[in-house]
């Protein structure tokens, strides 16, 4: 594997998925894999799980690990072409990727999507940036519309818990505060319609994800009709993406938040979310803390997400 940018890159989901549980009972097996090579993280935005996850998977393999925060001690970046730097922007990407790139084998990269341009934003200029001017291979650890390690660690994680063959796995819109990326839902759905599962999709009118990673999913606007018999409940909350409103909070519906009012006609539902997340906004305190919560084993799979797709780049190098 070159680049990893969203699932295309896996290739077969079943294999990846498969290779992934053979690392989880043997994560050092291959600790002589990334011997004498370096991995770079580049954040240009907050992290807990994925800074963690991915260094401990580097660490795993063998590499060193490098992490950047591009907003605490680097320079700050332009990232457009043309600009006159007339202003606090000291550095541009464009010569602070291919430096960044001589200092390692592999750059991950976290950068969210801006909500100053849809255009900018879908085209993942950024992530592209990187692929281009690097030299190096580059790993998405949430780029401008995708999170793929996130959305490879849920489905590694509904695999091992799924109590039927084809299990019904619901992906709902819940609110919060403030505007997020449509990244997380889009990477989901992307997995979701690639697996062996009865996928559907439930939001509010207007939250209407891009048709690229919807595909075929069933999409329902009424909440406690999408969670009949449902297995697996994944909450995110995500802004608009359609125009004029692309960034943009439509609503905070709390009658939205899950609780055990959906839960109570579910399939008895394991609840998913990828972390952070917003208590009593997004799910309810006995919901998240119930039985059937999976938030802390979904995090701890995010470890083996990042070593099967490192693991991947890194035999690519060979
Ligand atoms: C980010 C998002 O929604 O994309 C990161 C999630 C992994 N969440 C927040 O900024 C709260
Ligand atoms: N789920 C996830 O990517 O978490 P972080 O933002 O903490 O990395």
């Amino acid at each position: 594997m070159r680049n990893y940018t969203g699932v295309k890159d896996l290739g077969n989901l079943d294999e990846a998925v498969k290779e992934a549980l053979e690392i989880k009972k043997n994560r050092f097996a291959y600790k002589n894999l990334g011997e004498n090579r370096t991995l770079l993280m580049v954040f240009f935005n907050s992290s807990l799980r994925t800074r963690l996850s991915t260094q401990k998977a580097g660490m795993n393999l063998g590499m060193n690990t490098m992490v950047l925060d591009v907003n605490q001690g680097a320079w700050k970046l332009e990232t457009e072409r043309g600009v006159i730097m007339d202003g606090d922007k000291s550095e541009h990407l464009l010569e602070a990727i291919p430096v960044m790139g001589s200092y390692c084998d592999i750059i991950g990269v976290r950068s969210f999507a801006n909500f100053e341009s849809k255009k900018f934003d879908y085209e993942e200029t950024i992530i592209n940036q990187f692929i281009k001017y690097s030299g190096k291979s580059v790993f998405s650890m949430e780029s401008a519309t995708c999170h793929p390690l996130q959305a490879f660690a849920d489905l590694i994680t509904i695999e091992e818990h799924k109590e039927t063959a084809r299990p019904k796995v619901v992906l709902s819109w819940a609110p919060h505060p403030n505007a997020l990326p449509q990244a997380v839902p889009n990477s989901f759905a992307d997995f979701m319609n690639e697996a062996n599962i009865d996928f559907v999709i439930t939001h509010p009118k207007g939250y209407e994800l891009s048709e690229q990673f919807v595909r075929n999913a069933r999409v329902n606007f009424d909440q406690m009709n999408a969670f009949e018999g449902a297995d697996f409940i994944y909450a995110k909350n995500w802004s608009a993406f359609q125009d004029p409103n692309y960034g943009k909070i439509l609503s905070k519906d709390m009658s939205w938040t899950v609780s055990d009012r959906q839960m109570a006609i579910t399939n008895n539902a394991h609840f998913m979310h990828c972390l952070p997340v917003r208590r009593n906004m997004i799910v309810t305190d006995d919901v998240i803390d119930g039985p059937r919560s999976l938030v802390i084993q979904e995090a701890a799979n995010r470890e083996i997400a990042a070593q099967t797709v490192i693991k991947r780049i890194l035999e690519g190098l060979q």
